[in-house]
């Protein structure tokens, strides 16, 4: 008996289903989870002509988001969560968690999924095996992850796996419990059906757990896409840029240039996770440890996405999206004018201009093998060598259109300070400013503090550091208008990270680190309100000293263990801004 099949026996004593389903991650299987979930209601199907493949899901509405208050990292001692997160004692967790899954599954099937995180073949790769008595979570898992001989094959050779418990249990949001125990690299989840809470290869496995994993053993698990930006040389540069859930990290993986004719083309990677390694020569790689795209709906459109809207055309599942009167899926901000008949995603007839059709946080889950703009390497199993981080999020007001770091600390100092308006992506307040360091707030599977130590030894060990540089596109006028285009212009914004990186680009030093100079930005062709590029370029001294009392009450959670780098260069800035 191998490891994985003591462990699903043990925990079929525990949750007594009625069967167990091994997954072979073929077509086969993944159509037949697909006819037995429209027979019984939990996917609708889309207008097979126009959409061919794709589905509606429609959860139930007390369960739409990622919940962080729900989410727990069970470590022996609390100091090792950390400020940063929920905490309960490994016994503890087990304790009330073994109840809650005490003949879980009864009636249900247990799906056994063995999944590999990043491309075959790779060493970089890792292999994690969910249970789960939800059928839609097992067809998600086949779209985001590699299901079945490729994952076993690579569990043959290292022996190893991520264990991964899921039940939807009751779906009751007073026994729903995300828990991590990184001290075994295991996931007990229940009583929700959503993603980031569901589907355990995602936000539990490859960031989480995988971020005290790389901690460990040397390298980096972070909330970022990926992409290559090719200039007219047809060279191709690849930079990884972490923003909060629900900022744009599709758009910005999935961009198309509106500097095509200069020959500046952007490649898509990864749109939300990056495994990243030193390699022999001491550059940086990163590959993209998932297969799909589950990506946010509302707001997605031919103008805003084209990419994505191709990729989401066919074989793609929708949840909590609405129905157009004549079967297609639909949400705000999709550019197209629904028609009668709509039916909102709670599955009631929909009136415009009462509550919104299509739920903030509604989904697609996409393959990336479907995506135009996928690069050829985004399977290579040796990754691509980074020469850029961006580090951004939503801030309306004080944050610059993009600047670069002075050096590596101080880049680590850029990302650990970043602050983020809230988003729909987790329950609880939108548009809220919290901190959210490297936008790994909710992804941190350890001490933040130690976090920041590991960024910055990290960097000592690289020969060739990436270029790190903050980005905002969503500064706003007094108006509240934006004061940045945005989407395929923001390529202007890459071509100028793309020329520091060459060592060219206009700059100068200010006191947040190189700012480009109002005319470094190529923005011919924009029509840009008056003054814009002066606004998006210069520093709010006050805003920003106000911003470091923020970061400060932030840092003092950490106490003694937030490194001293950090200390100094947070107490550099206020110097600067003569605070
Ligand atoms: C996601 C998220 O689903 O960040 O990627 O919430
Ligand atoms: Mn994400």
């Amino acid at each position: 008996m191998t490891d994985i099949e003591r462990w699903v026996e043990a925990t079929a004593q525990v949750t007594r289903p009625d069967r167990i389903h091994w997954c072979d991650g073929s077509r086969d299987e993944y159509d037949g989870l697909v006819r037995s979930m429209l027979a019984d209601g939990t996917l609708i199907a889309y207008d097979q002509n126009a959409y061919p493949g794709c589905y509606l899901h429609r959860s139930n509405p007390n369960d739409v988001a990622r919940t962080e208050q729900l989410t727990f990292i069970c470590t022996p001692k609390k100091d090792d969560a950390g400020p940063n997160n929920n905490w309960m004692a490994p016994a503890e967790a087990k304790e009330r968690l073994g109840r809650l899954f005490e003949g879980s599954m009864q009636g249900r099937t247990m799906y056994v999924i063995p999944y590999l995180m990043g491309p075959a073949g790779s060493a970089y790769s890792k292999v994690g095996v969910e249970l789960t008595d939800s059928p839609y979570v097992v067809a998600n898992m086949h779209i985001m992850t590699r299901v079945g001989r490729v994952a076993m094959e690579h569990y043959a050779k290292t022996g190893q796996f991520v264990p991964g418990l899921h039940s939807l249990g009751d779906v009751s949001p007073d026994r729903r419990f995300i828990m991590h125990f990184p001290e075994e690299n295991l996931v007990w989840s229940i009583g929700s059906g959503y993603g980031g809470n569901a589907l355990l290869g995602k936000k539990c496995f490859a960031l989480r757990l995988a971020s005290s994993m790389a901690r460990k053993e040397g390298w980096m698990a972070e909330h970022m896409l990926i992409i290559g930006m090719e200039d007219s040389s047809g060279k191709v540069t690849y930079m990884a840029a972490a923003f909060p859930s629900a900022s744009g990290k599709t758009n910005l993986a999935m961009l198309v240039s509106t500097l095509a004719s200069e020959g500046y083309k952007v490649w898509t990677v990864g749109d939300d996770i990056a495994w990243m390694y030193i390699d022999n020569q001491g550059r940086l790689r990163a590959v993209n440890p998932e297969a799909g795209f589950f990506g946010v709906a509302p707001g997605t459109s031919a103008q805003t996405n084209p990419i994505a809207m191709e990729t989401i055309r066919r074989n793609t599942i929708y949840t909590n999206v609405a129905m157009t009167g004549d079967g297609k899926p639909w949400w705000e901000g999709m550019g197209v004018e629904p028609g009668p008949g709509v039916i909102d995603w709670q599955g009631r007839p929909w009136t415009p201009g009462n509550e919104k059709a299509a739920h903030p946080n509604s989904r697609f889950t996409a393959p990336a093998s479907q995506c135009p703009t996928i690069s050829p390497k985004w399977e290579d199993p040796e990754g691509v060598v980074i020469s850029a981080i961006i580090f951004g999020s939503r801030r309306s007001v004080v944050v610059p259109l993009v600047y670069q770091s002075v050096s590596w600390q101080h880049g680590v100092f850029m990302g650990s300070s970043m602050g983020a308006e809230t988003t729909a992506a987790a329950t609880g307040a939108v548009g809220v400013v919290r901190r959210d360091p490297m936008a790994m707030l909710p992804f941190c599977g350890y001490n933040m503090a130690d976090y920041f130590q590991h960024w910055l030894d990290m960097g000592k060990r690289m020969k060739h550091q990436p270029l790190i540089f903050r980005v905002n596109w969503f500064r706003k006028d007094a108006d509240g208008k934006f004061l940045w285009p945005g989407y395929g212009d923001n390529i202007r914004v890459l071509k100028w990270i793309l020329e520091r990186v060459q060592g060219k680009g206009k700059a100068v030093e200010s006191v947040l680190g190189f700012l480009p100079t109002p005319d470094a930005i190529d923005t011919e062709g924009l029509k840009l309100p008056a003054g814009a590029m002066q606004t998006l370029t210069a520093v709010d001294t006050e805003g920003w000293v106000k911003g470091t009392v923020e970061m400060d009450k932030f840092y003092s959670q950490f106490g003694d263990r937030l490194p001293k780098e950090i200390r100094e260069e947070h107490a550099g800035l206020r110097k600067r801004l003569g605070a």
